[in-house]
């Protein structure tokens, strides 16, 4: 019996070596320890023995019983820990890749863009950025810029009244005014913001973001205005954009004209945008009137400046032949993520 028992364990002990996963772990446990395997038959043995041999046959049995037992848990743990290994290493994350993004950054809007653009350049000629009311009284807004009381801008079809003297602002040239009440020359300031007027189509907003601009000193000319706006156009637009000056009519400006560039989009050959004529207006301009510096408290015999005025949006337009300004407003991010190729 000993020898049965010997030869039950190192068959056992075989058995388990030559298991490689659980599964045949548990199989192996069976044929040896289970309710019939081969140890429990043994036992069962017992029961013809002599009660002398019982005890230290009993004693051989649970000799024999353990070693399987250990053999067993020896080898579940190597098992388990092979079995865990796998399982990692089947698993594996790279945790060092770049997670993909959640959600989408946000960029800045191509009108505050520009906008930035635009007053980068004239701080580089020396202007500085005043921002000023959008609710404004009509001394600011259009008395003082020489707009007289019959001036069709004046009228309610155009103009946002809030009561007979208080109004949103329809240019930025009220802070324009504001400075030079307040200022000594030399002034160079451009002010941008948002104005409003009563107009509502493809290329017109009834809140729009305009910058003026405006310089006041000694002997300041048309010159000046030329040099300065078309510096300007070169550098917002590209080196090659020519300019042309055109007569035109402002209260606040005399002599008063328009700008135009070469076409942006074509480069002057003609296209959709320029209407064929290699041409766009983006601006109008002049020099003050001497009758706003006198009003502003600036001596016209003694100082001069030239003003200049444009939309925001119309820059930004041109620059990308975007077809209508309301796209600037429905922040569809289709539309806007364009703006943003180098973000
Ligand atoms: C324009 C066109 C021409 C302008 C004039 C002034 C001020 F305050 F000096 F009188 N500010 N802006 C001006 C002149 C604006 O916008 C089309």
């Amino acid at each position: 019996m000993k020898e049965l028992l010997n030869k039950i364990v190192s068959q056992a002990l075989d058995a388990v070596s030559q298991c490689a996963d659980s599964k045949s772990l548990a199989d192996v446990r069976v044929r040896f320890l289970g309710k019939n395997g081969e140890m429990t038959a043994v036992m069962k043995g017992m029961g013809k023995l002599s009660p002398e041999e019982r005890p230290q046959m009993g004693k051989l049995v649970n000799e024999a019983r353990e070693k399987i037992e250990n053999a067993l848990a020896e080898k579940d743990k190597k098992i388990k820990k092979a079995e865990l290994c796998a399982k990692l290493s089947a698993e594996a994350v790279d945790v060092t890749l770049p997670s993909k993004p959640t959600r989408e950054l946000g960029s800045v809007h191509p009108l505050t863009r520009i906008k930035n653009e635009i007053i980068d350049i004239f701080k580089g000629f020396g202007f500085s950025v005043a921002e000023g009311p959008e609710i404004e009284t009509d001394y600011f807004n259009f008395q003082l810029m020489n707009v007289p009381k019959d001036h069709p801008a004046r009228d309610m079809q155009d103009t946002f009244y809030i009561d007979e003297n208080i109004l949103l602002r329809t240019h930025t040239s009220p802070m324009q005014a504001r400075i030079m009440t307040t200022q000594k020359p030399p002034i160079r300031v451009v002010v941008p913001g948002k104005v409003y007027r009563s107009d509502d189509d493809a290329s017109h907003s009834p809140i729009f973001n305009q910058i003026e601009g405006l310089a006041v000193d000694k002997k300041i000319t048309l010159g000046d205005l030329q040099g300065v706006l078309t510096a300007f156009a070169e550098k917002i637009f590209s080196k090659d954009t020519k300019t042309r000056f055109r007569p035109s009519y402002f209260p606040f400006t005399e002599p008063s004209v328009e700008m135009d560039v070469t076409c942006s989009i074509c480069g002057g050959k003609g296209c959709r945008v320029c209407k064929d004529t290699g041409w766009v207006e983006i601006l109008g301009a002049g020099v003050v009137n001497p009758h706003v510096l006198d009003m502003c408290g600036l001596d016209s015999n003694e100082y001069s400046g030239f003003a200049f005025g444009f939309g925001v949006e119309r820059i930004a337009m041109l620059k990308y032949g975007v077809p209508n300004i309301k796209m600037f407003y429905e922040n569809d991010v289709r539309f806007l993520k364009q703006f943003n190729k180098e973000a």
